[in-house]
């Protein structure tokens, strides 16, 4: 049986449909480039000098830069020089780079998510949506709906790269022999409902009601209103979380909370949010705020924060119900919750 094609070899078609989508696929191999080497270099970790200490500097959102953001941030920059891109916006950069005006698009990613893990030797990635130009950072104004591609690499076991031009999801793992990304899932969907859901606990007393309902559902399992066991995960990397619920389900929830400066959560719109959300829908998931659908919000900046609750379907309208109605809660009606009527 032939090797499994190459992630060059399976954008070529998309490619061959007109010039922005060559550029779209010129600009996904070349991160896809990029991760090769930041793969290599996460591998050899400290004895490549790589600490995960701060440098003393903070990007947009005020957290620490670590020496890896910087350096992995570099090679992505590097990556990208050679492709006509008109806007650029990284999580490490306070203001978008301006590039090529006319260029057909505009890029916004996290050059190395859930950095913080760098030394705890956990899973981390990069993250990216390529949206149509749009007069400059005036692309980062229009919907999450617009995107023309998003994806993320995860540098985990195996470094992987799941991507989607909006024809469903696509998974790709490092063939490191041949230095080269292969094919290893294709059109994946994330199963419609779950028993396992992930968020940081140590946040419940700062939850809004509703999402302190969906967790206690979880929580009193097969004895409470779901009628089922549940299970916990929290890695603390968006990208292993994701990459998780696309493997096997789930349901991940990083809403805002009552802490200074989380109102609006923890995760960015353009560069987090936005990319995840596309793949979960692509890949018959779900992605909302709580309320509303991810792709449908208009940004105001570029480093803003957004609610996410993402995965199985199923459990993602559960929970969007809790908030839009918070009479459907088991804890309103415990005739119904003792009857079991709200039964997974
Ligand atoms: P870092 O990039 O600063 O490590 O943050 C990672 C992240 O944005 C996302 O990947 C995780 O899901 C989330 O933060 C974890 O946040 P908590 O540390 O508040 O649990």
């Amino acid at each position: 049986m032939g090797q499994a094609p190459t992630l060059f070899q399976h954008t070529r078609s998309y490619a061959a449909q007109d010039a922005r989508s060559r550029t779209v696929a010129s600009a996904v191999n070349a991160i896809a480039a990029a991760a090769i080497e930041i793969s290599e270099l996460i591998g050899h970790g400290s004895l490549a000098g790589i600490t995960g200490a701060a440098q003393g500097g903070r990007n947009a959102d005020g957290d620490a830069q670590t020496d890896l953001d910087l350096h992995v941030d570099a090679l992505i920059r590097a990556a990208l020089r050679p492709i006509p891109i008109d806007a650029l916006v990284s999580e490490e950069s306070v203001e978008a780079e301006r590039g090529d005006a006319a260029a057909p698009i505009a890029i916004a990613y996290d050059p190395l998510d859930g950095s913080s893990n760098i030394d705890t030797n956990v899973s981390v990635g990069t993250i990216f949506s390529i949206m149509p130009a749009g007069g400059g950072v005036a692309a980062f104004s229009r919907p999450g709906s617009e995107q023309l591609a998003a994806g993320f690499v995860i540098y985990g076991p195996q470094t992987s790269l799941v991507l989607t031009v909006g024809d469903g999801v696509d998974i790709f793992t490092l063939d490191r022999q041949e230095r080269v990304f292969r094919r290893i899932g294709s059109q994946v969907q994330v199963p419609v409902t779950t028993a396992e859901y992930a968020i940081n606990a140590s946040n419940y007393r700062h939850w809004d009601q509703p999402v302190r309902d969906f967790i206690d559902e979880c929580v009193a399992g097969a004895d409470g209103p779901r009628g089922k066991e549940f299970n916990m995960r929290w890695i603390g990397s968006l990208v292993a979380e994701a990459y998780r619920i696309l493997r096997r389900g789930g349901v991940f929830l990083y809403p805002g909370d009552g802490r200074e400066g989380y109102g609006e959560g923890r995760l960015r719109l353009l560069y987090e949010a936005n990319p995840m959300a596309f793949i979960m829908e692509q890949a018959g998931g779900a992605a909302v705020t709580g309320r509303s659908r991810v792709l449908d919000l208009l940004p105001g900046s570029i480093h803003q924060r957004v609610p996410l609750v993402m995965g199985s379907i199923e459990k993602v309208r559960h929970i969007e119900l809790l908030h839009n109605d918070p009479a459907a809660a088991s804890r309103v009606a415990p005739l119904f919750a003792r009857r079991g009527l709200f039964r997974a």
